[in-house]
C-alpha cells in the first residue's frame, strides 16, 4: 500500500550525493528485482537492453509507449529509483514534454535524453552519427523541464560529442549550453577503450552540475579513477542482459546435447527462487485477507 510514498531515495540524492554512485542496467522486472537486491541505489532502464530483449534493434524500432510498458513491470516491483534511457526523446521538443509528464505519471523517477536525432542508432555502431543543434536540443530540456510534474523528477542529457567524434570543446560547448538549459546532470558519452577524453571533460567541465558516464568500452579504467575524477555516477549499462543470454545459451546447449536436465539442475536458480522473485508468497498473506471460505 502507499507504495509509491516509500522509495527509498531519489534519483536526485544519489545524483548529488558527495560519493560516486553506482547504477546497473535493467531490462525486465525480475533483472531490475535482482539489481536492487544485489544492492545498488538505482537501475539504468537501458534503450539497448530492453528494445534487445524484445527481439528489436536499438534504432527506436518500438514506441514509446511500449518503452514505458516495459518499464512498468520494473518500477512495479523495485523501490530504488529507476532512471530511462529515453534516447532522443522520441521526437521534438513537443513529444518529449507528453514523455516527461507520462513518466511522473508512472513513477519513473528520471531520464536522460541524448543529442541525436530521431530515429536514433546505438553509440558504439556507424561512424559519424548526426547531432542535434545545440538550439534544438536546449529547447528540448527546457520543455521537458517546464513539464515534470514531480519536482524530484530528474532530466539528464547525453551529449554524443566525443561518440560522434567532434571532440572535447564541442563536448563541453554542449554540456554548458545544458546545464544552463536546466538539466540536472551530464551524461558524457565515450566509444574509446580508455578514459583519457572522458577525465579529460572531467576536468574542464567546471559548472556546479552532476556528471554521468557509462564506461562500457573502457571498462579496464579502475573504478578509484572515475571516483578521484569527480565522477557523480557511474552506469554499468548493459551487463544484465549479456549475462543473461550467455548464461541462457550455455544451459541450452547442454540440455540440447544431453537431452536431460541433470547437469544443468544445479546450475540453473531454483524454482523456489523464482517463486520468491515473482512474489508468490504474498498469495498466502492475501489469500487469508480476502478470500473467505463460503
Ligand atoms: C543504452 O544502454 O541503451 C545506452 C548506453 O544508451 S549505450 O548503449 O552505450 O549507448
Ligand atoms: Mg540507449
Amino acid at each position: 500500500l502507499y507504495k509509491h510514498q516509500n522509495k527509498k531515495r531519489t534519483l536526485k540524492d544519489i545524483l548529488l550525493s558527495p560519493t560516486t554512485e553506482y547504477l546497473m542496467e535493467a531490462h525486465n522486472a525480475i533483472s531490475a528485482k535482482i539489481i536492487e537486491e544485489v544492492g545498488f541505489s538505482g537501475i539504468w532502464a537501458s534503450g539497448l537492453t530492453i528494445s534487445s530483449s524484445l527481439g528489436v534493434r536499438d534504432r527506436n524500432e518500438i514506441s514509446w509507449t511500449q518503452v514505458i510498458d516495459a518499464v512498468e513491470y520494473m518500477t512495479d516491483v523495485v523501490d530504488c529509483p529507476i532512471l530511462l534511457d529515453v534516447d532522443t526523446g522520441y521526437g521534438d521538443y513537443n513529444s518529449f514534454r507528453r514523455v516527461v509528464k507520462k513518466l511522473c505519471q508512472r513513477n519513473i523517477s528520471g531520464c536522460c535524453i541524448e543529442d541525436k536525432i530521431f530515429p536514433k542508432q546505438n553509440s558504439f555502431i556507424g561512424e559519424r552519427q548526426e547531432l542535434a543543434s545545440i538550439a534544438e536540443f536546449t529547447g528540448k530540456i527546457k520543455a521537458g523541464i517546464d513539464h515534470r510534474e514531480n519536482e524530484d523528477f530528474v532530466i539528464i542529457a547525453r551529449t554524443e560529442a566525443l561518440i560522434s567524434g567532434y571532440g572535447i570543446d564541442e563536448a563541453l560547448r554542449r554540456a554548458e549550453a545544458y546545464y544552463e538549459a536546466g538539466a540536472d546532470a551530464i551524461l558524457i558519452h565515450s566509444k574509446s577503450s580508455n578514459a583519457d577524453e572522458v577525465l579529460e571533460f572531467c576536468n574542464l567541465f567546471t559548472a556546479p552540475c552532476p556528471i554521468v558516464i557509462v564506461p562500457t568500452k573502457y571498462y579496464n579504467t579502475p573504478t578509484n579513477v572515475f571516483e578521484e575524477a569527480g565522477v557523480s555516477t557511474v552506469i554499468w549499462a548493459n551487463h544484465s542482459l549479456r549475462a543473461s543470454v550467455k548464461a541462457i545459451r550455455e544451459t541450452a546447449e547442454i540440455v540440447f546435447k544431453e537431452k536431460s536436465l541433470v547437469s544443468v539442475e544445479n546450475k540453473v536458480a531454483s524454482l523456489a527462487e523464482i517463486f520468491r522473485l515473482n512474489g508468490e508468497h504474498e498469495m498466502e498473506q492475501i489469500e487469508k485477507r480476502y478470500l473467505q471460505e463460503a
